[in-house]
């Protein structure tokens, strides 16, 4: 039964490139094989919770600006009501976009309480709700999370806070989550360490709140196992806001926590476009540094405003970076549990509704383009051919000797001598290989 909130609007459907309706996707049909397998499989598309229906369009210079039948109303507190209204809302929109799944936090779903343990039984009803809701519509679970960043308990961190009290009181919450995302099948659960970091040294120990984060994610990934969670671990790497400094600023630092705490082939990351870029990296950059690294698990697929310096968590719109994005997702092989999550929020003027739909069909549109501009770049080896040429070289078994240890420094250097080995430089390419790319966007 409709909700009415979008008013009379059938499901989107794919209509092809020429369609002039705003409400139709033109490059996104789930059905389309690509690289032998079908759209919505590659992409696996997913709603967030918070931006899309838990957010009111504030900013640091004014509060709400949308108004939604969900929202508790001025001088009256929040209820589990209206938190079922708004996942009737919720799975309404997620049918009417045909996407196959949806991502969320404790804190967007059900109004916190007095104490834990009615928080922790009123996330349990909404489970319930949602298990409902996911049999009726068939829409799965991409991944659950904690939010262990708003409540001012957690102003000086959740696992690298000072008061262990904190730590604890976050240990049971991410509990919690993780037993919910289980029961729902959830396919991933993430970590983002909000407030893991600091904002000045001067009343902070960095090593024991490294620590402190290295037990609780151990902790995480014991709890996993025990409970037979087959999902996959995330960490969502980020480097600033809201802590000046945060401990998982991007994916080479997360890979040298993992690391030290023994944790490398238990843990992926979930990257996130503007958070990369926040952290002076291309997206591209990130993943293919998760995907040498191993630890490759998921994107969230939301950009910065490359003016404003900080996280706006806009919808992507800019198929070029796709389609180079897309093309590292397909180099490590694409997603297995993971998938393209629409961290991304309106911006606060867009009032309406269908602003709602129309900003995720955009984004789907923007990603199903990029992604088949980069299945054909690596059909046709537009890239792969000339990067395997320019490492040619190493393929000679002298080269193999040297990487796989088999030779001394002086074993090198006396053959230098020996055999006058004198290396000519070569061309980069780089113009060529960008034209080749633009040849394909
Ligand atoms: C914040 C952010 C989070 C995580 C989930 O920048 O990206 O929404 O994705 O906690
Ligand atoms: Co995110």
């Amino acid at each position: 039964m409709s909700t009415g909130f979008f008013g009379d609007i059938k499901p989107i459907r794919f209509e092809g490139p020429d369609s002039d309706n705003p409400l139709a996707y033109r490059h996104y049909d789930p059905d389309e094989m690509v690289m032998g397998k079908r759209l919505e499989d590659h992409l696996r598309f997913a709603v967030c919770y918070w931006h899309s229906f838990t957010w009111p369009g504030g900013d640091p210079f004014g509060g709400q600006t949308f108004e939604r039948p969900w929202f508790p109303k001025a001088g009256s507190g929040d209820t589990m009501e209206l938190a079922k209204r708004k996942a009737d809302v919720a799975f309404e929109m997620f049918s009417l976009l045909g996407v196959p799944f949806f991502t969320f936090h404790d804190a967007d779903v059900r109004p916190e309480a007095d104490t834990f343990a009615e928080s922790r039984k009123r996330l349990d009803e909404i489970a319930d709700y949602f298990q409902k809701k996911m049999e009726e519509t068939g829409v799965r679970l991409l991944w659950g999370t904690a939010n262990l960043f708003s409540h001012r308990r957690y102003m000086a961190g959740a696992a690298t806070n000072p008061d262990p009290d904190v730590f604890a009181h976050a240990a049971a919450t991410v509990k919690a989550c993780m037993d919910v995302t289980k029961r729902l099948g959830g396919e991933n659960y993430v970590l983002w360490g909000g407030r893991e970091g600091y904002e000045t040294l001067l009343n902070t120990d960095i090593g024991r709140e490294l620590d402190q984060m290295g037990r609780f994610l151990s902790l995480v990934v014991d709890y996993k196992h025990r409970i037979g969670f087959k999902g996959t671990i995330l960490i969502e790497p980020k480097p600033q806001e809201p802590t000046k400094h945060q401990y998982d600023y991007d994916v080479a630092t997360v890979y040298g926590f993992l690391r030290r705490y023994g944790l490398e082939n238990e843990v992926k990351v979930n990257i996130e476009q503007g958070h990369a870029v926040l952290a002076g990296h291309s997206f591209e950059h990130e993943l293919a540094l998760a995907n040498a690294l191993g630890i490759f698990g998921s994107i969230d697929m939301n950009r910065n405003d490359y003016q404003s310096g900080w996280d706006t968590d806009q919808f992507p719109n800019n198929v070029p970076e796709m389609a180079l994005a897309y093309y590292q997702v397909l180099l490590a092989g694409g997603f297995s549990t993971g998938g393209t999550n629409f961290d991304a929020k309106l911006r606060r003027q867009s009032l309406d509704p269908d602003d709602l739909l129309a900003a995720h069909v955009g984004g789907m549109d923007c990603c199903a383009r990029g992604l088949k501009a980069a299945a054909r770049m690596l059909e046709d080896k537009a890239l792969s051919g000339p990067l395997e040429e320019r490492y040619a070289g190493w393929n000679s078994r002298e080269a193999q000797a040297m990487l796989s240890g088999k030779r001394s420094l002086e074993e090198i250097a006396e053959r230098v001598e020996k055999e006058k080995v004198d290396p000519r430089p070569r061309s980069g390419r780089q113009e060529k290989l960008e034209n080749i790319v633009n040849r394909y966007v």
